[in-house]
């Protein structure tokens, strides 16, 4: 890989190169942050190294990015926010001008500004920051409620096709490739049982009950900002799956994650539970951002989405863990499959709890 301080100096960003540090965040890109100096002014920034693997095709991805943040951009400033804390900025290579540079292997990079004085949790607990994230992810919906969704790229095809995410676990289990299906009989088992009701949500999506809109899809408390002082939101991030999905999945992806009494690879599968303190919290941010735009019934599958994602992320990484790791990055050897089992113990639990969470969402919609 090449050194990131030759990755900054094909971007338009100037200046004198004083330090970079890998930040260990996501499970898909390599993300790292660069700081520089210019006229005696510290200036940071977020480089990014996109993974081919997974997103095939990054300057259309990088175009959607782009088109989305502009869009934003314009709705911000409408609205009076700082546009340079509120949403990305891409910067673009001195030498083509796009927002990407392909280094000499051929990889691509992006770089962001870093949003200053800003921070991003992988856990939270205090219940107005959750608020606050909630609110981060409905506004970013309602800001894009307007945007053409077809006309946007899809990064990865069928990405919460709950349907076909199933299929992929059936294709695994028969290929067996690195003998690891005799391991995981029980979670197999647990899986298939949630299927029917996990898939429900893409049954509405496939009849056209209810829309695609533009949506995040990948809503996970770490890919928002925060201002580090006060604990609001700033901006959205990770943008690369914003493409047609349901209002109901970015919903139930953001509660699965962050309404976990614990992170999502936690071994201690007794101690996972959705906090519903936490569901609140969320949802009231959430919901009162975009309830005006949705329909009676998406407003009722908001808590299927969270049912549906939580069995979705399981059979994703179960089907990782199958076929010997691929997608996933992992951190050890089993890592995908405790990931497996702390998402079925979640989903059981959701499964338990549909009812009470139906009635606390009714208090916002
Ligand atoms: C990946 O890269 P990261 O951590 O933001 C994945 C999400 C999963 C998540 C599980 C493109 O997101 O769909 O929910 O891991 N992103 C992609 O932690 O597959
Ligand atoms: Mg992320």
């Amino acid at each position: 890989m090449l050194a990131i301080k030759e990755i900054c100096s094909e971007f338009d960003i100037g200046g004198r190169y004083l330090e970079e540090r890998e930040l260990h965040v996501g499970n898909i890109n390599r993300t790292f942050y660069v700081k520089f100096e210019r006229d005696g002014e510290e200036k940071e920034y977020i480089i990014q190294h996109i993974n081919k693997n997974v997103f095939k095709e990054p300057e259309k991805g990088m175009d959607n990015i782009v088109r989305v943040t502009e869009h934003v951009r314009g709705k911000l400033k409408q609205a009076g926010i700082s546009t340079r804390t509120g949403v990305l900025r891409a910067f673009l290579s001195k030498k083509t001008g796009k927002p990407f540079v392909v280094d000499s292997n051929g990889e691509y990079w992006r770089c962001y500004r870093f949003i200053k004085n800003s921070i991003t949790y992988d856990s939270v607990e205090d219940l107005g920051v959750l608020e606050s994230a909630g609110h981060a992810f409905g506004e970013f919906l309602n800001n894009l409620c307007d945007f053409d969704a077809k006309s946007l790229y899809t990064t990865i095809p069928n990405f919460h096709n709950t349907k076909e995410r199933y299929k992929a676990l059936h294709e695994a289990v028969n290929k067996n490739p690195v003998h690891r299906v005799e391991l995981v009989e029980k979670e197999l088992a647990m899986a298939f049982e949630y299927e029917e009701l996990a898939c429900k949500l893409q049954e509405y999506l496939d009849s056209g009950k209810i829309p695609y809109r533009v949506a995040h899809n990948d809503t996970k408390c770490n890919n928002v900002s925060f201002d580090k002082d006060t604990g609001c939101s700033l901006a959205v991030l990770d943008l690369d799956t914003v493409m047609p999905g349901a209002v109901a999945h970015d919903f139930g992806d953001a509660i699965r994650f962050i309404a976990n009494s614990v992170l999502e690879d936690d071994p201690d599968f007794d101690k996972v539970s959705l906090n519903l303190e936490k569901y609140q919290a969320f949802a009231k941010g959430f919901i009162t951002q975009v309830k005006n735009s949705l329909t009676e019934l998406e407003k009722q599958t908001m808590n299927l989405g969270v049912f549906a994602m939580t069995v979705e992320l399981a059979v994703r990484f179960l089907t990782d863990y199958i076929l010997g790791d691929v997608y996933f990055k992992v951190k050890y050897l089993e890592h995908n499959l405790v990931r497996t089992k702390n998402q079925l113990a979640l989903a059981r639990d959701v499964k338990l709890k549909m009812q009470t969470m139906q009635e606390i969402l009714e208090k916002y919609i």
